[in-house]
């Protein structure tokens, strides 16, 4: 059984193996093709980016296909990156980019009294997954999220992206000195994998 996801994050294409190999199904992500049409992910929210990616590469293939739009949105950055989190630094981001911008806003607004403060701003991560099937033109979409800290502790290599700067007060750990099990079992995206999943099974 294969699961084709359209993505071209390694970091999502890891995470949906370590989910899908515990149904016994096999991952394909968009380096497993060539020649597929580029999305353009002008949506305003990750629902509607997501339902774009699953509907140009579903339709191309002729295959049903999951797709993920994620994010980090931060409070005292009024909700942003967002939507534009994965391009947050610009045309030639990465993730250490990225979070180099992030807490370099942080650092701008001064916040509260005490310099020593570690923990910057409340923030979340979003992730909206569509499953889109070509024959009919229906799709599925669920939404996860999680609450942390933007840290300036920067700790850990796992996970990718806002991971490491992510902290969990319930773990006193950053997203990314998590397990990739542990990292499922309260993320965003694990959150709407899971609801996916019991959708399906209706
Ligand atoms: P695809 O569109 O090809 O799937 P992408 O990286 O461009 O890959 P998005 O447009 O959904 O994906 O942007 C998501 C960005 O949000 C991602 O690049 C990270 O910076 C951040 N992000 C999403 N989920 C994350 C997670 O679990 N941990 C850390 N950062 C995450």
């Amino acid at each position: 059984d294969i699961v084709i996801v359209a993505t071209k994050n390694k970091g999502k294409v890891r995470e949906f193996e370590h989910a899908f190999a515990q149904l016994g199904k096999q991952v394909k992500s968009m380096f497993d093709y060539s020649d597929l049409p580029d999305v353009i992910e002008d949506g305003l929210t990750f629902a509607e980016n997501a339902l774009k990616k699953a509907k140009t590469v579903g339709d191309a293939l002729g295959l049903p296909v999951l797709a993920d739009d994620s994010g980090l949105c931060v409070e005292a950055l009024d909700g942003q990156p967002g939507v534009y989190s994965a391009r947050y630094s610009g045309e030639h981001a990465t993730d250490q980019l990225n979070n180099e911008k992030l807490l370099q806003e942080l650092g701008q607004l001064k916040l509260g009294e005490d310099t020593e403060q570690s923990l910057l701003s409340p923030a979340s991560f979003i992730c909206s997954l569509v499953l889109y099937n070509p024959s009919s033109g229906d799709h599925i979409e669920t939404n996860g999220s999680v609450s942390g800290w933007i840290t300036s502790d920067v700790a850990g290599v796992g996970g990718f992206g806002y991971d490491p700067l992510f902290y969990l007060s319930q773990y006193d750990k950053t997203m990314a000195e998590l397990s990739l099990e542990e990292k499922q079992s309260i993320s965003h995206r694990g959150v709407a994998l899971r609801e996916l999943i019991a959708q399906l099974k209706k």
